[in-house]
């Protein structure tokens, strides 16, 4: 049996396409959370931990518990993952999280990996570190990508403050330096310690008296997380000035990555999972609340790591996430972090705004005109992984869709769904479909409402929010490779991965305007120059109108919606698109 398995997975490998040769923008992302896919194994729902939800974190009527997904589930669900079109699956963080935390009656779980205890072990709830190697050689053997989800800013809530409970408000630097203990007249301590000089820094209690639960003093891994020295320990972040960095993120241990045992302490750990299972690239959690310097040494240590493995375009992505257009707020972790690439929020909004919203679309038009402000110019742009909806959004685009249109029937959300994932699957970036946008989930409000799953759900509130393009709901299990948008995503994503102009090609919008209405852009395959025309009808009613192309554009292949056959005169398309609809128009 085991002789028989490696031959086949032998045979799917030498069948594969050469992913390790692909570029980051040739990929078509499939994100999703393990604990809400699918349960592959109903042994680990608990994580091997016994008691109430709040010993293990399993409850799943409740959307702020842990559900049984796992990575086993991952692995039986790659069909309906490829089928779609995905080339790459970037999973949620899968270390082992702290199960419970937060004040008495506002408990949650760590079902979504961010809290972790243990950066050197999958948590129990999602499987094994075997049962993660199953699934990335599986990935691997399809020609798909694996991209691990890492955090690098903070551990799980550990730490203690002992003049504060719950909410502990930032101390900043000027009011509590750190050769002082408890403010400017305090006791000296850290004598000579001047912010770099990190031998010099001894005791962690400048701006509060640093404890830790005694059942928890040496539950974090690697060993040296459990020292209160490696962390900033000023209290809550409020996200502005000097606190986006040194801040807790809401108790969050915020970690002292300007210290150089955080730096190689990271880098050792991290490198360890590329060599390890030969991953193929970083979403990176929390970023812009890590200074610069430390992912100035990261990203090459983690490049150098993956290129002896022999892994060449490692992919390394960060969360920059901004609750709205503001390119230059991204585009600034790419030129001073040196971050490779950052997600694009920016696209998010645009689009929802365009699409959902009733805004012109030259917002997408002012968005793009941005591109070359990244590290790399608009060449940069095209590695950033687009989305339309993701795990922290306010629900699924389907959601956002109905609470922007209240008087939209469902073929109406349904049309303008499909229009947001053509805009996602066509236009510059690495397309990124965040699970259950496929299946029409909507969604009632952001992060835990946004995370419904695609098992049968025992959680009420998902429960009785409708799906878009169909008659199902969340109670049942909705793996449906007929449903209308999963249909719709996986044609275009054969289109694009088919046309290196949609993967690779350089971007030049061709007109847009302040009201919904036509969004025209063309982009050019690399090597041969061929024009790929994509138009966009935002608006209700139909359009017609001329669009400028290249004279060399004589003909027109339709790839999708309906194109003009030829231009009307040298340089001209005479473009007809019905209300919401679109068009995919290959030049010959
Ligand atoms: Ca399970
Ligand atoms: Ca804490
Ligand atoms: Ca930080």
């Amino acid at each position: 049996m085991i002789a028989l398995a490696a031959l086949a997975l032998a045979a799917a490998a030498a069948a594969a396409p050469d992913y390790r040769a692909r570029l980051p923008e040739d990929e078509i992302i499939y994100f999703l959370l393990p604990d809400r896919f699918e349960n592959g194994d109903r042994s680990n729902d608990r994580g091997g931990l016994s008691g109430d939800r709040l010993k293990t974190g399993y409850d799943p009527t409740s959307k702020g518990f842990f559900h049984g997904g796992d990575l086993k589930g991952v692995a039986q669900r790659l069909d309906y993952i490829q089928g779609l079109g995905a080339t790459a699956v970037w999973v949620a963080p899968v270390f082992e999280n702290k199960p419970v935390q937060g004040p008495p009656g506002q408990e949650s779980a760590g079902y979504h990996g961010y809290w972790i205890t243990d950066f050197t072990r999958v948590d129990s709830h999602f499987g094994t570190n075997a049962d993660f190697k199953a699934l990335v050689d599986a990935v691997h053997a399809r020609g798909m990508k694996f991209y691990m989800d890492i955090v690098v800013n903070h551990t799980a809530d550990v730490i203690r403050f002992t003049e504060c409970r719950g909410s502990c408000p930032y101390r900043s630097i000027a009011d509590y330096p750190y050769q002082r203990r408890g403010g400017v007249s305090g006791a000296p301590i850290n004598p000579g310690f001047d912010g770099t000089n990190f031998e010099r820094l001894k005791d962690p209690n400048y701006a509060y008296s640093v404890t830790v639960p005694a059942d928890e003093k040496d539950i974090k891994r690697p060993a040296w997380l459990n020292d209160p020295i490696y962390y900033h320990n000023r209290g809550d972040s409020t996200f502005r000035g000097e606190s986006s960095t040194m801040g807790d993120f809401v108790g969050l241990d915020d970690l002292f990555t300007e210290h150089p045992r955080v730096v190689s302490g990271m880098i050792d750990t991290y490198c360890g999972w590329i060599t390890k299972y030969g991953v193929d690239g970083f979403r990176i959690d929390t970023a812009q609340h890590v200074n610069p310097e430390l992912w100035q040494k990261f990203v090459p240590a983690m490049q150098a790591c993956a290129r002896k493995k022999g892994i060449p375009h490692f992919h390394i992505f960060g969360e920059v996430a901004m609750d709205d257009v503001d390119p230059a707020h991204t585009a600034v972790n790419t030129r001073v972090d040196k971050l490779p690439s950052v997600l694009d929020f920016g696209f998010l909004w645009a689009v929802r705004d365009v699409v959902a919203g009733d805004h012109g679309t030259d917002e997408l038009a002012k968005l793009f005109r941005s591109d070359p402000l990244y590290e790399g110019g608009a060449w940069a742009a095209l590695e950033l992984p687009t989305f339309v909806s993701n795990h922290d959004s306010p629900g699924h685009l389907a959601g956002a869709i109905r609470r922007a249109q209240p008087k939209a029937d469902d073929g109406e959300v349904l049309k303008r769904d499909m229009l947001a994932h053509a805009m996602l699957l066509t236009l510059r970036g690495v397309p990124t479909i965040y699970f259950g946008d496929e299946q029409g989930f909507g969604g009632k409000g952001g992060d835990q409402d946004a995370r419904q799953d695609m098992f049968a759900s025992a959680v009420a509130t998902y429960n009785e929010d409708p799906l878009v393009g169909t008659s199902a709901t969340t109670a049942q299990a909705n793996f449906n490779p007929t449903h209308p948008l999963y249909r719709e995503i996986a044609a275009l994503a054969r289109i694009r991965t088919s046309h290196r102009a949609l993967t690779r090609g350089r971007q030049l919008i061709r007109y847009a305007q302040d009201k919904p209405g036509l969004f025209a852009v063309s982009r050019f395959d690399p090597a041969t120059k061929r024009e790929m025309l994509l138009l966009f009808n935002t608006s209700s009613n139909p359009v017609s109108q001329n669009v400028l192309v290249e004279t060399r554009s004589a003909r027109f292949d339709t790839l999708a919606g309906a194109c003009p056959a030829a231009a009307a005169a040298p340089g001209s398309v005479a473009v007809e698109l019905p209300a919401f609809g679109y068009a995919v128009c290959d030049a010959r």
